[in-house]
């Protein structure tokens, strides 16, 4: 598939998405969404970390298209929810972490899209927001369930009620987002992190966030069970024999994936 809203660069196993539709702040209509939907199906397994950010220095993602949402009837709004929906939902499941380098406006459903991702970082000029009551609409991207075990129950129903954009600092102190940079230093300090996580043992790696994203929504039990298993799974690749026989001979462990 041709991409007319996506801009891919990927070199050392680290994928840059750029969303690109800067006429409407990178706002989200059903074609970017289809975009994204290809891109992360068919996305190389030579990729080890991806990072999502946004066409300029503005805009994150302002949103779903206002536009193109104006006219919908309750059918075709649950359509293009679920479209929505189904794609985040591809990216938190994603086999390989996922950064949003939130590089402005992150409101809606760019707010959404963030949260999908399994790590926010954002420049001095970011906001985040949930305004969709003020359209007459509810977060539909899948905000009412993600903001409110990011930020908590109370926090997230304040922000989606009243539809507040909130700042970066505000962001940071409520756990919304790791860290904060200058707009210019962002992208070099998401590539920085990428390139930490694909110096670990990718299949580890996986299998963390496999654990951190199942036990979520298991009970205690349920939760340490699963991460006992997948602990044990660990010993059957070779890169922990990598790992630990590296450590204990005081070498740099190379691994292989396998
Ligand atoms: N949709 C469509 N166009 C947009 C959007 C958007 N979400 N955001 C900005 N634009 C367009 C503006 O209309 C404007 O276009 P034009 O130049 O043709 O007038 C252009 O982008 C630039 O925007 P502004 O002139 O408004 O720029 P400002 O710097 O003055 O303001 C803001 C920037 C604050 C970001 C402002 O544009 C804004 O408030 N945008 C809307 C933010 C918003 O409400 N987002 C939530 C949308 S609803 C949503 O995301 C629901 C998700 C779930 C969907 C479920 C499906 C059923």
């Amino acid at each position: 598939m041709n991409y007319n809203y996506l801009k891919i660069n990927t070199e050392s196993g680290i994928c840059v998405l750029t969303i690109s539709a800067p006429k409407s702040l990178n706002a989200l209509n059903s074609a970017i969404l289809k975009e994204l939907d290809d891109f992360i199906t068919n996305l190389g397994k030579d990729v080890r970390v991806l990072i999502v950010t946004g066409d300029g220095e503005k805009s994150f993602v302002a949103g779903a298209d206002i536009s193109e949402m104006q006219n919908l009837n309750a059918a075709e709004g649950e359509t293009f929810g679920r479209l929505g929906a189904e794609v985040f939902r591809k990216i938190e499941i994603l086999d390989i972490p996922v950064i949003a380098a939130v590089n402005g406006f992150a409101l809606g459903g760019g707010c959404e899209l963030a949260m999908a991702c399994d790590i926010r970082i954002c420049s001095d000029n970011a906001k985040f927001g949930q305004p969709e009551v003020g359209l007459g609409i509810i977060p539909g991207f899948s905000g009412t369930y993600r903001l409110a075990k990011l930020v908590g129950m109370g926090y997230a129903k304040e922000m989606i009620y009243t539809g507040k954009a909130i700042r970066a600092d505000e962001a940071l102190r409520i756990g919304l987002v790791n860290a904060i940079y200058p707009q210019a230093e962002l992208m070099e300090q998401a590539m920085a992190m990428a390139a930490k996580i694909c110096a670990m043992a990718p299949i580890a790696v996986r299998y963390a966030k496999q654990c951190i994203n199942a036990e979520y929504d298991l009970d205690a039990d349920a939760a340490i069970a699963y991460e006992n298993k997948m602990f044990g799974k660990c010993f059957a690749t070779k890169d922990q024999k990598e790992g630990m026989t590296a450590f204990l001979t005081k070498a740099k462990p190379v691994f292989k994936n396998e």
